[in-house]
């Protein structure tokens, strides 16, 4: 039973501690409270990274309450909860966020100086959580933020990996990995819970002389949780992200340890320990890997199984669930979920079939976050049979009901039922996880409305075919309170000026009142020196880390996103190249001075994304060092991008790239950062560029290059790449350069294959619409009045792309939820 001693109760629902709220002689007196009784250190003694330690617990504080009494609301309100699935959060640094999100920064900042510190310098202490790679990530990192500051009730479920994405350090020009041992110094933001656990199994066999069936598992793994605090801005709330841990058990391998085999049990569970060791460093492609495998089923099962008690704590029947609950899977990495729900309902709650299933569709969603057949997941059936064999047994059964219940009755021939089938015939079968997620899900979504469209046209068509109303779009967002508040302070200070206070930051569409100010030459100017500031405060970081002198008045054209063939980082270095001849050709020219800054990680084996890696820093050593082209042309790859490092590069670029293929990014969200922050985009019509070329429109963004369709056209006529080399001498001189080794003289066929490939992503077909575009960005570069005119109007017409926009879509279109009410909230006291 619980009880509640009446002390401890007031101090949850009077806010004691936090009302009123503290000034900067209680938050020193914390921070100082926090190194001397928590972390055990004398003052004299402490370093910078201990003052963080001391602060963050010092700033937790300020949020635990809130983060609990929310707790308590939904309880007591019985509150349909959203449950947000991911095997990555990037979350990235927490407590600056957490101090503009509680309006406590001045505070901190008061409190650090009377102590003799610096806040910004020891800010920097903390290290950046990457429990994730890319947009992806990211993205749910967003959509907390938006849920806790939207007073959704929502939890996040994810993995507490040991080493999140690798640290990139460039030696010799290549990118090298080396671990990244984010948990070091102790993570003050997370509360251990050591009681919250549950048993996960592996292995074993299937009994099928009962019903249900009975399996009986070769191994168990204890998930033990962490909550992060979630806060949201501004407000009295705060969500969890609830992070899984795998922990020595009490229960490991079953069948040796019943047979007194001590130490090959031990073994075992230290090989199971693994589990929540390390992220995979894929970004959109799909690893067939059995640990990886595990992860997943790891953080399925554990959040399945809380998610079950949770509702068991508010509603005494099982019955209720879908009434009670969302759960919602970012792309298909989590999509056993929904074998693994049906399992505990059959086996566990003694549900017929269809009863569990029918309970299934109303629980589950599912997004797309990408069209590219090398990131679909498809796992062996083999594989899944050795692993999860109930789970196997689930999907079968899943696959027949819909075959012989759903697609057969409307008259689909044998073709059409190979085709939509969960299981992928031939010589190795294959589970087809995303089939599966739209089987069973109520909605599927795409990220920005032509991936959406095409999704429903090519890869899902056949499933659009049978349920054309479970398909929907909802076009990703950014969070402006890390985007602007955080990454860009003199920004934000600037919308508070212009747009009559800080509304702005939970309700973006004010920005358009900027449309009216826009050809104000003061305001156009004071924007300017806004941009100046960080472009200034970016080229001091290079030049302190790479030694590497930029001047801060050259145009900043910045491309930083993983690397990838289809994001074509390689195109951008041909326009690189080609405007390094064209100087040499032309030294008296005009020329617009320009800085061109990389940055982005490859995964481990990805031979040409490390290549490509390679060849920017071949080509930024070469060009840097010619005297000839002065500083008009200055080469900079910064190692070890992060979400940290967004913040530092975002705020001072000129020009966005996002250059990829037409019809391969989904959506891309950098995009939305870079124009919330005043830089133009020079892009495709890619995924949510489109979008932004529609809010912003077409004189305020450089389009260039092959439509959708007629990408499409060149891949059916059997796209050539010599059809454009061939016929574009400026081009050949290009590719002839990089792939004979003008920029790596000691070895000249290093680049050959990067050049003279199949060319997938159609590079060449693009390449004098992308130089012809870039032509326009010089031109208007150079007058500055129409340059900053459009960076306002980009600004002004941004606020569509807030995450809260995407979430309220979410809730009202696929979630059904409410959020907590003003009535509902407790009043302060
Ligand atoms: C990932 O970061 C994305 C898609 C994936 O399938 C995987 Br796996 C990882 C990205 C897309 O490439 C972006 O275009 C998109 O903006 C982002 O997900 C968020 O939706």
């Amino acid at each position: 039973a619980k009880t509640t001693p009446t002390a401890a109760k007031n101090l949850l629902t009077t806010y004691d501690y936090i009302n009123p709220k503290p000034d900067a002689e209680l938050v020193r007196k914390s921070i100082v409270y926090k190194l001397i009784f928590i972390l055990g250190i004398d003052p004299k003694d402490a370093t910078p990274a201990d003052w963080l330690n001391a602060a963050m617990f010092a700033a937790r504080d300020l949020s635990t309450e809130n983060f609990l009494s929310t707790r308590q609301i939904h309880e007591k309100f019985k509150k349909r909860t959203v449950y947000y699935l991911s095997m990555e959060f990037l979350m990235g640094r927490a407590f600056t966020n957490s101090l503009i999100n509680q309006d406590l920064y001045g505070a901190f900042e008061q409190a650090f100086k009377e102590l003799g510190l610096n806040l910004a310098d020891i800010s920097e202490q903390e290290a950046d959580p990457a429990l994730g790679n890319g947009g992806l990530g990211r993205l749910a990192a967003c959509f907390l933020d938006s849920l806790a500051t939207l007073r959704v009730p929502a939890v996040g479920y994810g993995i507490r990996y040991q080493y999140g994405m690798f640290k990139q350090e460039i030696v010799d020009g290549k990118q090298i990995e080396k671990p990244d041992l984010w948990l070091d110094n102790g993570m003050a933001w997370q509360f251990a819970r050591p009681a919250k656990r549950f048993p996960v199994s592996f292995g074993g066999t299937l009994d099928t002389s009962h019903y249900p069936p009975r399996w009986k598992p070769a191994e168990q793994i204890n998930a033990v949780a962490y909550d992060e605090i979630v806060p949201a801005f501004g407000g009295q709330i705060a969500n969890p992200l609830r992070l899984w841990t795998a922990h020595t058990g009490d229960l490991f391998n079953l069948a040796s340890f019943n047979e007194g085999d001590y130490f090959s049990s031990m073994e075992a569970q230290m090989k199971n320990e693994t589990i929540a060791n390390v992220l995979y460093p894929n970004d959109a492609t799909a690893v067939g890997r059995e640990l990886r495998l595990k992860q997943e089923y790891f953080l399925v099962s554990a959040s399945v199984q809380d998610i079950i008690a949770r509702h068991l704590c508010r509603y005494d029947s099982i019955h209720t669930l879908p009434e009670d609950v969302a759960i919602h899977l970012n792309d298909t990495h989590p999509v056993l979920a929904i074998p693994e729900l049906m399992r505990i309902l059959i086996d566990d709650y003694y549900l017929p079939f269809d009863q569990a299933w029918a309970m299934c569709q109303k629980i589950f969603s599912y997004t797309n976050h990408t069209l590219m057949s090398e990131a679909l997941e498809k796992w062996s059936v083999d594989m899944m049979a050795q692993l999860l064999p109930r789970h196997l047994d689930i999907i079968y059964k899943i696959n027949h009901h819909f075959i012989e219940n759903v697609v057969r009755p409307q008259g689909y021939d044998d073709d059409f039922i190979r085709r939509v089938s969960i299981i992928e015939e031939g010589e190795q079968r294959q589970v087809r996880m995303a089939w599966l997620a739209v089987i069973a899900s109520h909605k599927v979504n795409g990220v920005a409305k032509i991936h959406s469209d095409l999704m429903v046209s090519s890869l899902f068509a056949d499933f659009a075919a049978l349920f054309p109303e479970r398909f929907t779009n909802v076009t990703n967002g950014v969070t402006p309170r890390r985007w602007i508040a955080v990454a860009n302070p003199k920004l934000a200070r600037f919308l508070d000026k212009h747009l009559g206070g800080s509304g702005w930051l939970t309700d973006l569409n004010q920005l358009n009142q900027l449309n009216k100010l826009v050809d104000n030459k003061d305001i156009q100017n004071e924007f300017a020196n806004v941009k100046h500031a960080a472009k200034v405060r970016l080229a001091e970081y290079i030049q302190r880390e790479m030694n590497i002198t930029i001047n801060p008045n050259a145009l900043f054209d910045v491309q930083i996103k993983r690397i990838h063939a289809y994001k074509r980082q390689s195109m951008n270095v041909l326009h690189i190249v080609h405007r390094y001849n064209q100087i040499l050709n032309n030294p008296n020219a005009d020329w617009q001075p320009r800085v061109f800054i990389l940055a982005g990680k490859a995964a481990s084996s990805y031979n040409e994304a490390k290549q490509t890696i390679r060849l920017i820093n071949d080509i930024a050593y070469f060009i840097n060092h010619d005297e000839r082209v002065r500083d008009l042309i200055k080469v900079v790859f910064i190692p070890n991008y992060s979400v940290s490092l967004a913040e530092l590069i975002i705020p001072a670029a000129d020009l966005s790239e996002q250059i990829s293929l037409a019809g391969k990014e989904a959506s891309g969200t950098s995009n939305m950062k870079f124009a919330l922050n005043g830089a133009l985009t020079i892009g495709t019509l890619d995924g949510a560029n489109v979008e932004i070329l529609q809010h912003v429109g077409a004189e305020n963004i450089f389009i260039f290059g092959n439509t959708v369709e007629q990408v499409q056209t060149l891949y059916r006529n059997g796209y050539n790449p010599y059809d454009f080399i061939d016929n574009d001498p400026e081009l050949a001189q290009v590719v002839n350069q990089i792939a004979q080794g003008a920029f790596s003289p000691d070895e000249p066929h290093r680049y050959h294959k990067l050049m003279h490939n199949r060319d997938e992503f159609q590079r060449y077909a693009d390449f004098r619409s992308y130089v012809n575009a870039q032509a326009q960005v010089d031109k208007l570069y150079r007058q500055p009045e129409k340059w900053y005119r459009a960076a306002l109007v980009n600004m002004a017409n941004m606020g569509y792309f807030s995450s809260d926009r995407s979430i309220e879509d979410y809730c009202r279109e696929i979630w059904r939820i409410e959020p907590v009410s003003e009535q509902e909230l407790p009043r302060l006291a």
